[in-house]
């Protein structure tokens, strides 16, 4: 069985009360669209867990990728010949905007890692795809963290930029493929339409799965197979 969730959002509990839900196994293959980190607790914990299941497999979401810059940036060793240039206006400026976005968690939690453990944090989020086309029981879909910002039909995936891609939003109203699931996170599903507080929102061969759980909403799964539902 194939099964999606998306914004985790460090809600390290909710996320093992899904895996228990659906008894995720070892045939089983768990799609995350990202938003693993921030706002809550224990995002890091998330991806300590997630790195050691070969059936999860993550895509990057725009808190990933501003964790990910930002990191990079601030886990090297300072020198006497780096000390004065190594943080550039840009990398600060950068931190800031992390940090706006609900990063201080994820920080704190990342300064507690080991060298091995940062390492290899680093090394897992740098693989992080950006999105997936699949087949499922002859439904075809393409996951991906935010939207295809700028959406024509005749526009290749692989044109889309980063920022299309993980910040951008989808027009929920709108179709955007005849036959094709979009499946997207980023967006909670309450903002796309009220009485969708909680829930999976499905129209238009849209199928967003972002129920707010950072928020006080839930945490959604959807599984490909057959698009039933599942809350915690
Ligand atoms: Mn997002």
């Amino acid at each position: 069985m194939i099964y999606v969730m998306s914004d985790l959002h460090g809600c390290y509990n909710k996320y093992r009360q899904m895996l228990e839900k659906i008894k995720l196994n070892n045939d089983d293959l768990l799609y995350i669209l990202g938003d693993v980190v921030d706002r809550g607790d224990d995002g890091i914990k998330i991806l300590l867990d997630m790195m050691h299941r070969s059936n999860v497999v993550p895509l990057l979401g725009n808190h990933e990728y501003m964790a990910y810059s930002v990191l990079k940036k601030f886990n090297v060793e300072i020198t006497a010949n780096n000390y004065n240039t190594h943080l550039d206006e840009d990398a600060i400026e950068m931190y800031e905007s992390w940090m706006f976005n609900g990063g201080i968690t994820t920080s704190q939690q990342f300064t507690k890692l080991s060298k091995e453990q940062k390492d290899s944090i680093m090394e897992y989020l740098s693989e992080f795809e950006l999105f997936e086309e699949l087949e499922v029981n002859g439904r075809e879909f393409i996951l991906v963290h935010g939207g295809l910002e700028n959406f024509s039909p005749d526009r290749d995936l692989y044109d889309y930029d980063i920022h299309e891609l993980i910040w951008g939003r989808c027009d929920y109203a709108r179709e955007y493929f005849p036959d094709k699931y979009l499946v997207t996170g980023h967006t909670p599903t309450a903002n796309i339409d009220e009485n969708y507080k909680g829930k999976i929102y499905k129209a238009n061969n849209h199928i967003a799965i972002d129920c707010g759980v950072c928020f006080g909403g839930r945490l959604g799964c959807i599984r490909l197979d057959d698009l039933e539902e599942f809350y915690v």
